[in-house]
Order: structure tokens, then C-alpha cells, then sequence
């Protein structure tokens, strides 16, 4: 099913609009040589028609960006080109790659001016489900549209009947379509960030997705939100969770039968389409107890596929990940402090954070607002050594925290084991939660560690880590 294909500027950008409207199939398969995306202006309908389409920034013209799929052991060539009228980068999130591939602007590169480009080139060591998106102005430039999908294919990948991405974002629109501006406001800051009042999937408002009786569908589900939680429930229907963040993990029902995924965040679910000849079964974000609302469609046909759901193995094979070594590993304290109702007040800490709250930081790692790359590194590790972070939330919110150039392992949380040690290049941490996680420094560079709630990140929750040789 993978066409791989080189595609000039032009051959891409009208693949892009030709496919525009099947929302369900990869958009466009890029993959060998190298290619171009571009970031640009452009309308998107994602409100019901009459109403009219809205005027956001996209990779290429669609909305979201182009599915780029690649085998695992490619290596990506993609010259990045800025067409909108301020600088950008892209950031391959979850993706191992060197350190000035990253995308992290001011940190990894210079951002891309407008009419500038910038050529990314790494190889792609792990299989799995990642995603890309501007690491500048990102509560505004994620939250405008900017982002897409990046699939790692196996070279042995598990059987299913389809293989489907689902990139999920949320956006806060007037009446009229427009999306609302002010990215950064304090009063989302302060909270949960900036919650929109409308949710896509693939672009697309409360989509009905045909599937066939006994079919067996891998879904790739990806938040690209910049704010919004989903708990999604797929009601009879039963979803086994096969990798998190792209990597996989050992097959199991999602606790209480319901993905949770946090902003950044990544889940691979089979689903076995199990409701019978006719049955429309609604998929349904449970985040919010008092905002239940159903996101999309299930639909079955009335031409079951086979007699029975399939029986085949839905276990992924590991990626070639450095496994930490915790009985040497250094360890680190890090509480995340602010927002509203946060335990400002507490500790020695407290006037510091009082005074910079005064400048407009309100989020906190160990006592400290930053961008993640002024002033010295949060923790600096030694190449090769494993380096064990125990995060504390003291906030009253949730945060997605996300490593850069690694992945970890959650190792506990509220001090009990994980049941899956999984795997994550991102962690929800509820409110008042403690999370340890694990990794082998193996990756030299200065590397970002943030909330991805982006106007948590832009307010102050974010973080360096400094992975070098030792002197
Ligand atoms: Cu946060």
C-alpha cells in the first residue's frame, strides 16, 4: 500500500489538493528522494458548508499537512520552505535524530525567515507514529494548522485490513469561521491553555468513516492539539493499544477502555470492527465529564468482510532503543510549580517565582520560567549514562511533558510500577501527580524538556538538558 514515489514541489502540492477530500486515506506518500514542504496560507473547511472555510497555515495546502511515510532505515532529505510572513522551523517530534536536525529555533537553527528554506536530512532508526510541527511561535503556528503526520513503516508490520491516521486539533473559531487570535493570553496560561470550541479529525468536522463488518483497522491516532486532552471511547467497540508514541508496547486494553492522549502524544490502537451490519457507532471524547461530544462516525456496511473478527498477532517489534540501566543511574528531583491555584507560596523558592510572575511566567521547573534555552541546563548528563527524572507535579493541571532527541521509559507513577514500562517520548502527568522516567543519554546536544500544552511551554514550563562527552 505504500506508493514510494519522489514528487517534485509542483507534483506534491497538487497531489495535495487532488486528495484533499479523502479525509481517510493517506493524504500523500512521500517518501525516497529528496522533497519540499512548504509552509503557507490557505482555507480550510472546518465548519459544516454554507458556513464558510477558514483561513489557516498549512504544510503544502491541505489541512493537516501531508502523511509522510517512510520504511524504517530511510533516511528523510526534506528541504523545508517558508512561504508564510514570519520565521518557522519544524520539529520532528518523537523522531531520534542528531541534534541540529531538531527544529528547536534559536536552539538547534536559526528560524527560517519568511521566503527562506532549510534542509533537514537523518536517518529514521525507529518504526512507528510520529508527527512534525513549527518549535517557534508554536502556541500560535500548531494552533493555526501547522502539522502532520510522519509514519515509520516496519519492515514486518502487523496484519491488519487497513492502516488508517487520525491527526486530531481543536480550534477556537468566531461565528464566522476565523480563528480567534490571541495565542498566548494569560487567562489561558494560567489554566488549561487555549481550549477550542470545535475538534477536527483530519481536518474534518465530525467525520462518518466507513468500515466493513469483521474489517481490522490499525489507527494511528495523533494529538496535534495545542491545549485539549481526549479520553476516546469507541462505545461496544473494544481497542487494544499496540504502541504509545510511536513505540510499541505490549498489546493491552486501554485502562478503563478509554485512550487518553494528551497534547503531543501518540496511541496505535487495532480495532476490530465488531458492531454488526448497519450499526453507526460514535466515537466519543469522555475528557470532560460535563462536555462529553462525539468526535466522528464509526459506520459499519451491511458486507461483513469475513465471518469472524481476525485472530492475528497485534504484538509490534521493539525498536532499537537504548534500554536504561537503572541500577547506575543518576537521579534527579524536578517539580513543575504555577498556574492558578498552583502551591506558589511553598518553599524557599517562593519569592523568586512571585517576582518573575510579576514579568508573565507562570509556569515553573524546579523554581524557574524559561524558554527552554536561556541560562544554564536543567540537567547535564554524561553521554551514555542513564539519567532517572523524578517529576512532581504541583500544579492543579495537566501536562503532557516532552523529551527531545530521546525516548524514555515511565518507570513509576505515585511511586507504584508501571504495568507496561512503556516507552513515551511524552507523559501526561495529572495534577498533583509524581511520574519517574528513564532514559539512556545517548544523544549529544542541548535538548528541550517541556510542557506541550504550548501556552504552558511559551509561559515558562520548559527546560534544558545537556547530553556531551565528558570533558
Ligand atoms: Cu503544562
Amino acid at each position: 500500500m505504500t506508493h514510494r514515489t519522489s514528487l517534485s514541489r509542483r507534483g506534491f502540492l497538487a497531489g495535495a489538493a487532488a486528495l484533499s477530500g479523502a479525509a481517510f486515506l493517506p493524504k500523500v506518500v512521500a517518501a525516497g528522494p529528496q522533497f519540499e514542504l512548504t509552509a503557507m496560507r490557505a482555507q480550510a473547511q472546518l465548519l459544516a458548508p454554507p458556513r464558510l472555510a477558514t483561513p489557516v497555515w498549512s504544510y503544502g495546502g491541505g489541512l493537516p499537512g501531508p502523511v509522510l511515510r517512510f520504511k524504517q532505515g530511510d533516511r528523510l532529505s526534506l528541504r523545508a520552505r517558508n512561504d508564510l510572513d514570519r520565521p518557522t522551523s519544524i520539529h520532528w517530534h518523537g523522531l531520534r535524530v542528531p541534534n541540529a536536525m531538531d527544529g528547536v529555533a534559536h536552539l538547534t537553527q536559526p528560524p527560517i525567515g519568511p521566503g527562506e528554506d532549510f534542509l533537514y536530512e537523518f536517518d529514521l532508526p525507529d518504526a512507528g507514529t510520529y508527527w512534525y510541527h513549527p518549535h517557534m511561535g508554536g502556541a500560535e503556528q500548531v494552533g493555526r494548522g501547522l502539522t502532520g503526520a510522519l509514519i515509520v513503516e516496519e519492515e514486518t508490520p502487523i496484519r491488519v485490513d487497513r492502516d488508517l491516521v487520525w491527526m486530531l486539533q481543536d480550534w477556537r473559531l468566531e461565528p464566522s469561521g476565523e480563528i480567534v487570535p490571541g495565542f498566548d493570553s494569560p487567562h489561558d496560561a494560567m489554566h488549561g491553555g487555549r481550549i477550542g470550541n470545535h475538534v477536527t479529525l483530519n481536518g474534518q468536522p465530525m467525520p462518518r468513516i466507513e468500515i466493513a463488518p469483521n474489517e481490522r483497522l490499525r489507527i494511528r491516532i495523533i494529538n496535534a492539539a495545542t491545549a485539549r486532552i481526549f479520553a476516546l471511547d469507541f462505545g461496544p467497540l473494544a481497542p487494544t493499544v499496540v504502541a504509545l508514541d510511536g513505540q510499541p508496547v505490549a498489546p493491552h486494553a486501554p485502562e478503563g477502555g478509554v485512550v487518553l492522549i494528551g497534547p503531543g502524544m501518540r496511541a496505535d490502537i487495532v480495532l476490530d470492527a465488531s458492531g454488526g451490519a448497519g450499526a453507526a457507532v460514535p466515537v466519543r471524547d469522555l475528557f470532560r465529564p460535563d462536555g462529553a461530544y462525539d468526535l466522528a462516525t464509526l459506520a459499519h456496511g451491511d458486507t461483513p468482510l469475513r465471518a469472524n473478527a481476525p485472530d492475528w498477532d497485534m504484538a509490534l517489534a521493539p525498536n532499537p532503543l537504548p534500554e536504561p540501566n537503572l541500577t547506575a543511574a543518576t537521579r534527579h528531583e524536578v517539580v513543575f510549580n504555577g498556574g492558578m491555584m498552583g502551591q506558589m507560596m511553598m518553599g524557599d523558592e517562593a519569592p523568586a517565582m512571585t517576582e518573575q510572575m510579576r514579568q508573565g511566567r507562570m509556569w515553573f521547573v524546579n523554581g524557574r520560567a524559561s524558554d527552554g534555552h536561556d541560562g544554564p541546563p536543567l540537567i547535564e548528563a554524561k553521554r551514555g549514562s542513564t539519567q532517572l527524572i523524578a517529576m512532581e507535579n504541583r500544579t492543579g493541571w495537566w501536562h503532557p511533558i516532552h523529551l527531545h532527541g530521546h525516548v524514555f521509559r515511565v518507570i513509576s507513577r505515585d511511586g507504584k510500577p508501571t504495568m507496561h514500562r512503556e516507552w513515551r517520548d511524552t507523559v501526561l502527568m495529572a495534577p498533583e501527580e509524581r511520574v519517574e522516567i528513564a532514559f539512556r543519554a545517548n544523544n549529544p546536544g542541548d535538548w528541550m524538556l517541556h510542557c506541550h500544552v504550548l501556552a504552558h511551554q511559551s509561559a515558562g514550563m520548559a527546560a534544558l538538558i545537556r547530553v556531551a562527552d565528558a570533558a
